[in-house]
């Protein structure tokens, strides 16, 4: 399938004059011209100048059920002229909603059983700083507000999610950001840890954890946020022991522990959320991407006993929200997709059969690479790390940028992976085949010769 009826130079020029795009450069942006996608189907993209793309990222980290579901539209057709809008504020609900809230609480472990709508990843991330707040309120303890995170963490791009997040580049630009957050190291084993084992080393990062609780003081901490596993920081798989400890410690000190699950929620790591996969149970977790399977924007806070039944009893409102939380539209998508999740089995098909072959072809054909000093990832997520030297985990320096030259081989081979720093990051839609995989395999191992011929030639 393909559709080259779109002009190219045309779009580019429109996207040019009037589009200014997230996360990137627009003029320099502007001089090359964006590439123009057209339209998709199962795990690929197709380009107006009609090339075929292998997408290795899901969209962003997003389109689990992969792309072309008639399930998902119909879905959205149906709500779209039965009730297009309506809102969930002034003691008001709609199906959807409702429905919705069932479904997701029916997936999430523990006692999560309360949602709270929002529509992106960083408004759930902002939800989870109100509410965490707002439950030590609740509780007596107004002072108890400060929230601990990560170096390298990426929790959005709104105020709160940029403040939460442990992102340099951002935390540079809108400043001053949001008071009452400190910031922990990141479990980063294969490039922070030295000589450390990497049971050493979760222990060690976990420990920094309680150092900080200590240092701010119990009384003042009201939660600990973190990715199960850092996606858009490149992947970082924390040690297997890392979580646990982590859970241990925040119960030592009454310190909630909120899993931003925006990546690895809904079967990413071959569980319905990354928690599950470490062991954990969270007092509260945000959710967005797979929710949805990226169709339409939709996000969520699952919210455990504990702050919901303080919520609940507290005798007044909780004053946030979103004119579109709940938004039928979206709700009747995500119910569709965890439906569909279900009917499929995908999460057991991503923990026990296509996230293992991934993980090991992965190893397989790529693992002896020159350039390949380390590849971490479970289920459908992984994190390769290229380095300039593999036997003295040499990296190149800063005036190399490896992971940039390694994705435009990748985009002009066929394939979509992208690229953070020197690392190269993977995330697939969780409906990939084992030819599929084959074939990503394959064209990352002719991106990395390329890439390999373009680092030598400079
Ligand atoms: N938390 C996590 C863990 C995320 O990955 C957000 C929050 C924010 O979600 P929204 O929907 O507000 O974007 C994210 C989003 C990348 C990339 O380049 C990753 C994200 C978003 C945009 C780009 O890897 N993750």
């Amino acid at each position: 399938m393909s559709n080259t009826k779109i002009n190219t130079a045309e779009m580019q020029a429109l996207d040019a004059a009037h589009h200014l795009h997230p996360f990137t450069n627009t003029g320099a942006l502007n001089k090359k011209g964006a590439r123009v996608i057209t339209n998709a189907d199962g795990v690929y993209l197709w380009d107006s100048e009609g090339n075929k793309i292998l997408d290795g990222m899901a969209g962003l980290w997003c389109v689990n059920m992969g792309y072309g579901r008639k399930e998902l539209t119909a879905a959205a057709t149906a709500q779209m002229e039965e009730l297009p809008y309506y809102n969930t504020f002034f003691q008001t609900t709609h199906t959807p909603a409702a429905k919705l809230a069932e479904a997701v609480a029916s997936v999430t472990p523990g006692d999560l059983n309360h949602i709270f709508f929002a529509n992106s990843g960083s408004e759930a991330i902002d939800t989870i700083i109100r509410m965490v707040r707002q439950y030590w309120c609740i509780k007596g303890k107004p002072y108890k507000n400060i929230l601990i995170a990560r170096e390298n963490a990426y929790h959005g791009s709104t105020v709160g999610g940029t403040s939460l997040g442990g992102m340099g580049g951002m935390h540079k630009q809108g400043a001053p950001l949001l008071p009452g957050i400190e910031r922990i190291r990141q479990p980063y084993w294969y490039g922070e840890a030295g000589d450390m084992s990497e049971e050493e080393f979760g222990i060690a990062c976990a420990k920094a954890l309680e150092e900080k609780i200590l240092a701010v003081g119990p009384d003042n901490v009201a939660a600990f946020v973190g990715e199960p596993i850092q996606g858009a920081g490149g992947v970082i798989v924390p040690p297997a022991n890392y979580w646990a400890e982590i859970q241990k410690i925040c119960k030592k000190y009454d310190v909630l522990v909120a899993a931003d699950e925006v990546i690895c929620g809904f079967g990413r790591t071959g569980n319905w959320f990354g928690s599950e996969t470490f062991g954990i149970t969270p007092d509260i977790i945000s959710m967005a991407k797979g929710l949805s399977s990226g169709y339409l924007p939709i996000a969520a806070v699952a919210v455990g006993d504990r702050i919901a039944n303080a919520l609940i009893e507290h005798d007044d409102d909780f004053n946030h929200g979103f004119t579109y939380s709940g938004h039928p539209v979206a709700a009747a998508v995500a119910i569709e997709n965890i439906r569909l999740m279900k009917e499929e089995n995908i999460v057991e098909y991503v923990g026990k059969e296509i996230g293992p072959y991934f993980q090991q072809q992965l190893r397989e054909v790529l693992g002896e690479h020159p350039l390949v000093g380390h590849i971490e990832g479970v289920g459908l997520v992984a994190g390769i790390a290229l380095v300039k030297d593999k036997a003295t985990k040499t990296f190149f320096p800063d005036d190399i940028d490896i992971g940039f030259i390694c994705r435009e081989h990748c985009f002009n081979n066929g394939l979509i992976m992208r690229a953070v720093g020197s690392r190269m990051v993977l995330s697939p839609p969780l409906v990939i085949t084992k030819a599929e995989v084959d074939e990503l395999v394959q064209k990352a191992k002719l991106c990395f010769d390329l890439t390999l011929e373009s680092a030598a030639a400079l």
